[in-house]
C-alpha cells in the first residue's frame, strides 16, 4: 500500500513538469490559434472531376477542408469567377480555397497545379 502510494506520488511529480510545459503561458495558446488560422486560410488540394460551364459549377475531388470542417470527398462547388471554368478541365490538379457564400459552398480561389 505504501509502495503504491509513493509510486502514485512519483507519477504526479513527473506529470507536473509535463503539464507546465504543454501550457507554458499564453504564448503556447496564441501559437495554437495562429496555426489554426493558417490552416483555415491555406489552399486545399483537389482534382477536377467535372466542369459545368452552363451552370457555373465545378465538381472537385478534394482533400480535407479545415475551414469548412469537411473531410475529403468529391462534391460540386459554385465558383466566384465563371472564367475559371474555361481554364480547367477534368483531370487537372488544382489548389483552391472554398467557403460558404450565401449558404452555397463556393470556390473562392483557384489555381491549376502545373
Ligand atoms: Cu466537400
Amino acid at each position: 500500500m505504501k509502495r503504491t502510494l509513493s509510486s502514485l506520488i512519483a507519477t504526479l511529480l513527473l506529470a507536473v513538469p509535463a503539464w507546465a510545459d504543454s501550457s507554458s503561458g499564453h504564448g503556447g495558446m496564441n501559437q495554437a490559434v495562429m496555426n489554426h488560422e493558417a490552416m483555415a486560410s491555406a489552399f486545399s488540394e483537389g482534382m477536377v472531376r467535372k466542369v459545368d460551364k452552363a451552370r457555373g459549377k465545378l465538381t472537385l475531388r478534394h482533400g480535407p477542408l479545415a475551414n469548412l470542417d469537411m473531410p475529403a470527398m468529391t462534391m460540386i462547388f459554385r465558383v466566384t469567377d465563371p472564367a475559371w471554368l474555361d481554364q480547367i478541365k477534368p483531370g487537372d490538379n488544382v489548389r483552391f480555397q472554398a467557403d460558404k457564400v450565401n449558404g452555397k459552398l463556393t470556390v473562392t480561389q483557384l489555381e491549376v497545379v502545373q
